[in-house]
């Protein structure tokens, strides 16, 4: 597949990264910012982090409580529906099925809302967060992340287009029945796949 036609007019950095760009995106080494409304005030008092819905008893968590969860880094790339793509960077945060260790998923969960600051929501099915690589990131490349970039807390799920990563997470809410959250009400894909360019649900 990999004929050379197909190349042009990719960059040097593109072409040696070949089959990890997904298709329609272009590679960038810069982080942009992109969010919808203000950066959040973070009070390490009243911050709390919530586990809720299809649980069988739902959990609270202080900052100190959900940053004493063991954690764990891995090397992953981001692809953003705005078609850029950054690779190689180093997360650290904590995993996705250690926080659910915290309570018991009740059988009828399909799908997990993600809540963050704002009332900013995203929604994803069980199997793209039940992975050892989805993490609730506080770190990149050994220096924790800007304010604008999620600080003190955002979702990290690798293999899905980055509005999935929700920034400033402060809760996770397991329902039975799929709902759209901010972007996906807005016409994104209800699960965004960048592989299968799942951008918009009107593809
Ligand atoms: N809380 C919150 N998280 C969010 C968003 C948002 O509007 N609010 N936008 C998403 C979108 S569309 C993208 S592309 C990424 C951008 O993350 P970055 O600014 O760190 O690059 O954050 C995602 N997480
Ligand atoms: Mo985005």
């Amino acid at each position: 597949m990999a004929f050379n036609f197909f190349r042009r007019g990719r960059s040097a950095t593109e072409d040696a990264l070949g089959e990890r760009l997904p298709p329609g995106q272009y590679a960038t080494e810069k982080w942009p910012v992109l969010h919808y409304g203000a950066v959040p005030k973070f009070d390490q008092a009243s911050w709390d982090f919530r586990i809720s819905g299809l649980v069988e008893e739902p959990v609270r968590l202080t900052y100190d409580e959900f940053m004493a969860l063991p954690r764990k880094t891995v090397t992953r790339d981001v692809h953003c529906v705005t078609r850029w793509s950054m690779f190689d960077s180093e997360w650290e945060g904590v995993p996705f099925l250690e926080a659910v260790k915290l309570v018991k998923v009740q059988p009828e969960a399909q799908v997990v809302i993600v809540h963050a600051e704002n009332n900013y929501t995203t929604n994803l099915p069980l199997p793209d967060v039940m992975r050892d690589d989805v993490l609730f990131v506080y770190r990149r490349n050994g220096e924790d992340i800007a304010r604008e970039h999620g600080w003190p807390l955002r979702l990290f799920v690798p293999h899905l287009y980055f509005w999935k990563s929700a920034k400033w997470v402060r809760g996770l809410e397991f329902v039975a029945q799929d709902r759209p959250g901010f972007w996906e009400g807005y016409g994104y894909h209800m699960r965004g796949d960048p592989w299968n360019e799942e951008r918009y649900d009107w593809q």
